[in-house]
C-alpha cells in the first residue's frame, strides 16, 4: 500500500492527502518531520515533505506524486480523458502551487514563525503577486469550482493553498490580495468543504494543531 510521508500541517502533504480520499485510493500516512538529516534526503533529496513510498521506492513533489497516482489509478480519473479539460486543470495548479503559494511562502517567516522580512522581500513578494493574482483571476472561474460547476483535481490545490495566500499577505501587508483583488477564498474553501475528502483533510490538520499547541 502507499505509505504518505508528512504532516497533516503541511499544505502540499494536504494537497496528496486529499487527492487520495477524493478517488478512493488506499494509504498510509507515516509521520515525518522536514529536516536537513542525511537519512530523510535519502528519501526525499530536499528534506521536504511530502513524499510517498511505493514498492518500487520513494517519490517526492506532490505534483509528481498526483500524475503516478493518475497514470497507476486510470480507472480513478483523477484527470479527465479529454486533453484539453485535463490539461486546463493542470494549468490551473500550477498557477496555485508556483504563482501564488510559491511566491507566498516567501511571506511565511513572518506571516506565522514570528521572523520579520526585509523591505526588499515584502516588495518583491507584492509585486509578483499583484501580477500572479490578476493572472490567477483571469483563469480561474469559482463557479463555486476553480473549473466551474464541477469539482476537479485542481481543488485539491486551491483548497489547501489560497488560503495561505490570504492570510499570509493580510498578516504581512494588512490586506488581504485575494479578497482585496475580488478573489473570494472563503466563499470557495466553504464549497470545496462540502467534500468528505476536505473535511477529513481540516479535520486532521486541526487535530495536529490541536497536539502541537503548547501547553
Ligand atoms: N514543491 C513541493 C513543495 C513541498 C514543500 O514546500 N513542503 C514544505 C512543507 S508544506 C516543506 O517540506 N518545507 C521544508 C523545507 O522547505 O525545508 C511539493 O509540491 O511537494
Amino acid at each position: 500500500m502507499i505509505k504518505l510521508c508528512g504532516f497533516a500541517l503541511s499544505n502540499y502533504y494536504n494537497k496528496v492527502k486529499f487527492v487520495l480520499l477524493e478517488y478512493g485510493i488506499p494509504f498510509e500516512e507515516v509521520p515525518v518531520m522536514t529536516s536537513q538529516e542525511e537519512a530523510l534526503l535519502a528519501r526525499s533529496p530536499l528534506g521536504k515533505v511530502p513524499f510517498i513510498q511505493t514498492e518500487q521506492g520513494n517519490l517526492c513533489e506532490s505534483q509528481a506524486i498526483v500524475e503516478y497516482l493518475h497514470a497507476r489509478f486510470p480507472d480513478k480519473g483523477i484527470f479527465p480523458a479529454d486533453p484539453w479539460e485535463a490539461a486546463k486543470q493542470r494549468e490551473l495548479i500550477t498557477f496555485v502551487d508556483l504563482h501564488l503559494e510559491l511566491v507566498a511562502r516567501d511571506l511565511y517567516k513572518e506571516a506565522f514563525f514570528g521572523g520579520k522580512l526585509t523591505d526588499a522581500t515584502k516588495g518583491r513578494a507584492e509585486k509578483l503577486l499583484t501580477r500572479h493574482i490578476a493572472g490567477f483571476k483571469r483563469l480561474a472561474k469559482f463557479g463555486p469550482f476553480l473549473r466551474g460547476e464541477n469539482f476537479s483535481v485542481a481543488d485539491a490545490a486551491g483548497f489547501v493553498s489560497l488560503p495561505l495566500v490570504g492570510i499570509a499577505t493580510q498578516i504581512v501587508y494588512g490586506r488581504d490580495f485575494l479578497l482585496e483583488a475580488g478573489v473570494d477564498w472563503k466563499r470557495y474553501v466553504k464549497a470545496v468543504a462540502e467534500r468528505p475528502a476536505a473535511q477529513r483533510v481540516t479535520a486532521d490538520r486541526k487535530a495536529y494543531m490541536a497536539a502541537s499547541a503548547p501547553r
